[in-house]
């Protein structure tokens, strides 16, 4: 009889933890890795869309990250609870970005760090984010769609990466905790957090309107963090302690 009250008591508890979004998390393992990339020198010639991406060894410490980008119902919960602000909707093209399972877009980056907060975490850095998309399988992605006509796709809609996250690669760009400015390359940088303060922060992964040549791990766009954008989500971060 007690074997079977636990087993139910288990079961229910699984399914409680399998369906409560706080769970479809990653723990991400402390490491050492290099961040950049050397693809403006070799490839493009010193392009100026790329030059700011110089090689540097970075350590980051161990976190939990959310497997997928944040949806429009993930967030309506928040706005439900009181502690989010009402949806923003697109101004033209609504009903394109507003299906629940598509991934939550116009939010300042205010906006989806409170959004975070509620969740007992953070935006990650942009150490945090390159050091979890940098790996051996990239993972699908969604994107190179045309501006007028595409949108946003359902999140894990394609294969994911080999840490187990959805779409690092496309469908939105992914807001930062760090402003915008040059790397800091001077040994190893300990868990970096960007300048001290800046104009843009800075978004990553690219969307589902960015070309190719923007879709990779070390690529960096700035953004204006008040401004609301079709191309722009997030996802949120969780120390490990
Ligand atoms: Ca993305």
């Amino acid at each position: 009889m007690k074997n079977r009250r636990v087993l139910l008591f288990s079961t229910i508890l699984f399914y409680i933890c399998m369906s409560s979004p706080t769970f479809a998390e990653v723990l991400i393992a402390a490491g050492d890795f290099e961040m950049g990339s050397s693809y403006c020198e070799e490839e493009q010639n010193n392009a100026d869309w790329c030059n700011d991406e110089s090689l540097h060894k970075v350590h980051v410490d161990s976190f939990y990250i959310d497997k997928y980008e944040v949806t429009n119902a993930d967030y309506r919960e928040c706005f439900v609870a009181g502690v989010c602000e009402p949806e923003v909707l697109h101004e033209d093209r609504a009903g394109d970005f507003n299906q629940k399972d598509q991934p939550v877009v116009f939010t300042t980056w205010q906006e989806a760090m409170t959004y975070c907060k509620w969740k007992n975490g953070r935006l990650p850095t942009e150490a945090e984010w390159e050091y979890v998309a940098k790996v051996e399988k990239l993972g699908g992605g969604h994107w190179n769609q045309l501006y007028g006509i595409g949108a946003t796709v359902a999140v894990g809609s394609f294969e994911p990466n080999s840490h187990g996250l959805y779409d690092m690669m496309g469908n939105v760009y992914e807001w930062t905790m760090d402003w915008y400015g040059p790397y800091d390359k001077a040994g190893t940088q300990n868990k970096p957090s960007g300048p001290a303060k800046g104009k843009n922060k800075v978004v990553r992964g690219g969307s589902w309107d960015a070309l190719n040549h923007f879709l990779r791990t070390s690529d960096r766009v700035a953004k204006d963090p008040d401004l609301r954008y079709s191309g722009v989500g997030f996802r949120c971060v969780r120390p490990n302690i």
